[in-house]
């Protein structure tokens, strides 16, 4: 019997995660749908053949809703996630988990209260291939320990919503997350720099910016971020060990040969530069969903990446290095 999904929230990444639940995954189906903009969410039901819902609470209180998708705006994830777990349904949030640290700790709270993890937050490069060779890499010890590494997260442009704070608090997360899942240790310490602004930026929006994480064993990170970089999509990350250096590799995109030049696409779309993440990391969830479990990155693993970002949104706004001040993992969340 397909697991039956609610899905929170109409906009793009919503939109996408509904269709390779429909047409590209197993074992589930939409049935309900619901979006502050109700129109688009009524077309988006209709195309599945699914209810529209006027509210999210609605929608996850719904009988026939056994788990739940919410890709609604960032600051509404905290309410729909709670929700959920007050209804004891399995629920995948998209990235952040919550806005502030302390509605993601009010997340954890609530799901350590409830005696079941139910949460998984949609930090999608852990499903990348290329990153889960890295981890392999770097776990197997053929290369020695890893001592620094050098990471990119590159978006062509960025329009006048974005501001200098969604570098750290809306793209590198994503790093915080895999980074530290990569390393299986968490963060130390934290700086972040501004480079000499592009002028391809706006007035609200620094870019691009430096940050600096050092771990707890004493790895030392650099994270560039650059959100109006031009020339498209790109993601790097080159890890410096005792005995080698392993890059992230390339998406495989064809290489053309054409009027005496050679080319290789590059992806503008960071939808696209991990699809087939987002495939495996949905497929997976809805696997261990049917079967009564959370594999994913957990409520701690949303938490942490937001506690990363408030942590480095200090170090900017302070110019300082600033350290991390945070407890042991819960028993509840230890893996194994
Ligand atoms: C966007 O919100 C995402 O989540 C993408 O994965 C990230 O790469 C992009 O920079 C963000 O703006």
């Amino acid at each position: 019997m397909d697991l039956k999904i609610g899905v929170i929230g109409a906009g793009a990444i919503g939109r996408d995660h509904m269709n390779r639940i429909m047409t590209k995954l197993q074992g589930a189906k939409i049935v309900a749908v619901s979006d502050i903009h109700g129109d688009s969410a009524r077309a988006v039901a209709e195309q599945y053949d699914a209810r529209f819902c006027e509210t999210g609470e609605e929608l996850i209180a719904s009988r026939d809703v056994e788990a739940v998708i919410v890709t609604s705006w960032d600051p509404t994830h905290e309410k729909y996630v709670l929700e959920a777990i007050r209804h004891k349904k399995y629920v995948f949030v998209e990235k952040p988990l919550a806005v502030s640290a302390e509605d993601c700790r009010k997340i954890v709270d609530a799901e350590i209260a409830g005696g079941k993890q139910l949460v998984q937050v949609g930090y999608m490069r852990r499903y990348d291939s290329g990153y889960t060779q890295l981890k392999e890499a770097i776990r197997s010890g053929t290369y020695g320990a890893p001592l620094m590494l050098h990471c990119a997260h590159r978006n062509a442009s960025a329009d006048e919503s974005y501001t200098t704070a969604m570098e750290v608090e809306n793209s590198a997360v994503h790093e915080f997350d895999v980074l530290r899942w990569l390393l299986d240790e968490d963060y130390d310490s934290a700086r972040v720099s501004f480079a000499k602004k592009t002028r391809h930026s706006h007035e609200n929006l620094h870019d691009p910016q430096l940050i600096q994480l050092s771990t707890k064993s004493g790895v030392l990170i650099d994270i560039e971020v650059f959100v109006n970089c031009q020339y498209g999509y790109d993601i790097k990350c080159e890890v410096i060990c005792e005995d080698a250096v392993i890059s992230l590799p390339e998406p495989s995109n064809p290489q053309i040969r054409s009027k005496a030049a050679r080319s290789v696409e590059i992806f503008t779309d960071w939808k696209k530069r991990f699809a087939a993440a987002y495939d495996t990391e949905l497929q997976l969830w809805i696997n261990a969903t049917r079967e009564g479990r959370v594999d994913g990155p957990s409520a701690w693993d949303g938490y942490m990446a937001t506690y990363t970002a408030t942590i480095c949104s200090q170090a900017r706004d302070s110019g300082e290095t600033i350290s991390f001040q945070t407890e042991e993992i819960p028993e509840f969340y230890k893996k194994g």
